[in-house]
C-alpha cells in the first residue's frame, strides 16, 4: 500500500507553535449557491458554467452548497470542529451587481450576518476579495485585460473594508492570480474561457496591480491583517536535457516568480522579461510592492516539465509526476515537495518574506457515506497528516509558518471538475444538501484538540 509510509496517527502528532491556527478554506462561487437571489448580479463563472462543455458534469454553481441559506450550519460545523479560523471570499457581484457604482446593501447584509455569526462562535474570518468571480459586466468591458478592472477592484476593496474592517482581521486581495490567468485567460479551461497564450500577461500584470491597489485601500480603511494566497508549485523538469530544463526554469518563472517577485521585491523575474516587453508602466511596481503581514501558500502538488515540440504554441509541455499515489482529482501526492519549497522559500526571500501561513492544502478522494452513514475517507486523513507533518518539519528547519487552512470545510463546486470532486471534512448530498461530517472531520478536530492551548 502506497499510501503505509504516511500513515495517520494523532498520538505522536507535532505539537506546532503557540497560536498556529488551524482553519478551514472555501470560496463564495464554490459554496454560496443562491446566484440571483439578494441582488447579485452575474458573474463571469455563472456565464462560462451555463456554456455546453465547460464543466466536467454540466453542473454550476447555482445551488452549489446552498451556504447563502444554510451558513448557521456549516458556521455550527466549524465550531465543532474546533477550528477558530475560517477562510471565506466574498462575492463581488454580491456586493456590486455590475461591478461599479454603489454597494448592494442586501448582499453586505448577507456578510454582515456570517460574519458576526463567525465572530460570536470564536472564529476569526480571513476575507478573500477575489476567488475568480469577476462581476460579468467588467469582463464584457474586456475584463482583467482592461487596465480599468484595476479601478473598479480598488473602489470594490474600499467598500467591503469599510464595512466589514471593524470585525474582520485578515485579508487577502486575490486568490491564485497565476491559476486566474492561466487558466482563465491563457488556455481557457477556467472562466472567462479565453485563449490568449502569452498575451494573457496582461491579465497577470493587471492583477498583481490590482493586489497592490486593493491593499493600500484595504488598510486605508482599517485593515489591520494583510497578505496573500498564492498558488506554488515546485517544477520539477522531465529529464536532465538542456531543453527540458529550460522549459521548466521558464515555466517555474511563469507559475512562480511572476507573482511572488514582484509581490516581495518589486521586480519580475529576469528569465521573463524577454516576454514582457512593454511591461510594466512606470510606478506599477512600486504600486505592487506593499509590505505584506502574512504571505499565504496554497500548495496541492509538484509539477512536471518537458520541452515542448517547436511548432508548439507553448514552449513547455506538462507530464505526470509518477512513484506516488495520486488524489481523485488524478494529483500526485508529495508532502516532501512542501517542505522542501518552504524552506527553498525561506532561503531565498529571507528578509523580504512575511509569516507564511498555508492559505490552502487538502485532496480530493470521493468517498460516500456507507449504510451507516459514516464516510470514510482514511485517504484524506493521511494526506492532511503528512503535509501538516511537512509544514511540521519546515517549521523545526526555522521556516516562520504560523497557520494551515484545509482545502476545504465541505465538498463544493469544483470549477471545471463541477460536482465530481470531494475535498470537503464535511460531505455535502447535492441532491438534499445533507451534510455529513467524514472521519477526516474527526481527525482534523482531535488533531486541533491536541495541540497546546495559547497561554
Ligand atoms: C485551488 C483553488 C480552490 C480549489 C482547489 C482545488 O486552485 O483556489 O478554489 O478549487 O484549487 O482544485 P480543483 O477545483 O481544480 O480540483
Amino acid at each position: 500500500d502506497a499510501h503505509g509510509a504516511i500513515f495517520a496517527n494523532v498520538s505522536d502528532f507535532p505539537q506546532l507553535p503557540a497560536g498556529f491556527r488551524f482553519g478551514t478554506s472555501t470560496a463564495a462561487y464554490q459554496i454560496e449557491g443562491a446566484a440571483t437571489e439578494g441582488g447579485r448580479g452575474p458573474s463571469i463563472w455563472d456565464t462560462f458554467a451555463a456554456q455546453e462543455g465547460r464543466i466536467l458534469d454540466g453542473s454550476s454553481g447555482e445551488v452549489a452548497c446552498d451556504h447563502y441559506h444554510r451558513f448557521e450550519e456549516d458556521v455550527a460545523l466549524m465550531k465543532r470542529l474546533g477550528t477558530k479560523d475560517y477562510r471565506l471570499s466574498l462575492s463581488w457581484s454580491r456586493i456590486q451587481p455590475t461591478g461599479r457604482g454603489p454597494a448592494n446593501e442586501e448582499g453586505l447584509a448577507f456578510y454582515d450576518r456570517l460574519i458576526d455569526t463567525l465572530v460570536e462562535n470564536g472564529i476569526a474570518p480571513m476575507v478573500t476579495l477575489y476567488h475568480w468571480d469577476l462581476p460579468q459586466a467588467l469582463e464584457d468591458d474586456g475584463g482583467w485585460l482592461n487596465r480599468e478592472t484595476v479601478d473598479c477592484f480598488a473602489a470594490y476593496a474600499a467598500i467591503v473594508a469599510e464595512r466589514f474592517a471593524d470585525r474582520v482581521a485578515h485579508w487577502i486581495p486575490i486568490n491564485e492570480p497565476n491559476v486566474a490567468s492561466f487558466l482563465g485567460y491563457a488556455v481557457g479551461t477556467h472562466a472567462p474561457g479565453r485563449t490568449l497564450l502569452f498575451d494573457s500577461l496582461w491579465v497577470s500584470h493587471h492583477m498583481l496591480l490590482g493586489h497592490g491597489r486593493a491593499i493600500i485601500e484595504l488598510r486605508r480603511h482599517g485593515a489591520t491583517s494583510v497578505g496573500c494566497a498564492n498558488n506554488h508549485a515546485p517544477v520539477w523538469p522531465a529529464s536532465d536535457d538542456d531543453a527540458d530544463v529550460g522549459a521548466s526554469k521558464l515555466f517555474d518563472a511563469l507559475w512562480n516568480g511572476m507573482f511572488l517577485e514582484p509581490m516581495l521585491l518589486g521586480r519580475y523575474p529576469a528569465d521573463l522579461m524577454p516576454l514582457l516587453d512593454g511591461l510594466p508602466e512606470t510606478g506599477d511596481m512600486a504600486t505592487i510592492r506593499q509590505p505584506l503581514d502574512f504571505y499565504g501558500v496554497n500548495y496541492y502538488n509538484p509539477m512536471k516539465v518537458a520541452a515542448a515540440a517547436e511548432d508548439a504554441e507553448m514552449p513547455f509541455v506538462f507530464r505526470d509526476v509518477l512513484g506516488y499515489p495520486i488524489t481523485d482529482r488524478g494529483w500526485p501526492v508529495v508532502p516532501d515537495a512542501l517542505r522542501e519549497w518552504l524552506i527553498m522559500f525561506r532561503a531565498r526571500y529571507r528578509a523580504a518574506l512575511p509569516p507564511i501561513v498555508i492559505t490552502e492544502s487538502g485532496a480530493a478522494y470521493n468517498v460516500e457515506p456507507d449504510e451507516s452513514g459514516v464516510v470514510d475517507d482514511q485517504l484524506r486523513i493521511d494526506y492532511l497528516d503528512a503535509h501538516i507533518r511537512a509544514v511540521a518539519t519546515a517549521i523545526e528547519r526555522g521556516v516562520d509558518v504560523r497557520g494551515y487552512f484545509c482545502w476545504s470545510l465541505m465538498d463544493n463546486f469544483e470549477w471545471a471538475e463541477g460536482l465530481t470532486q470531494r475535498y470537503g471534512l464535511v460531505h455535502v448530498d447535492f441532491e438534499t444538501l445533507v451534510r455529513t461530517p467524514k472521519k477526516s472531520f474527526e481527525w482534523y478536530s482531535s488533531v486541533i484538540a491536541a495541540q497546546q492551548p495559547v497561554e
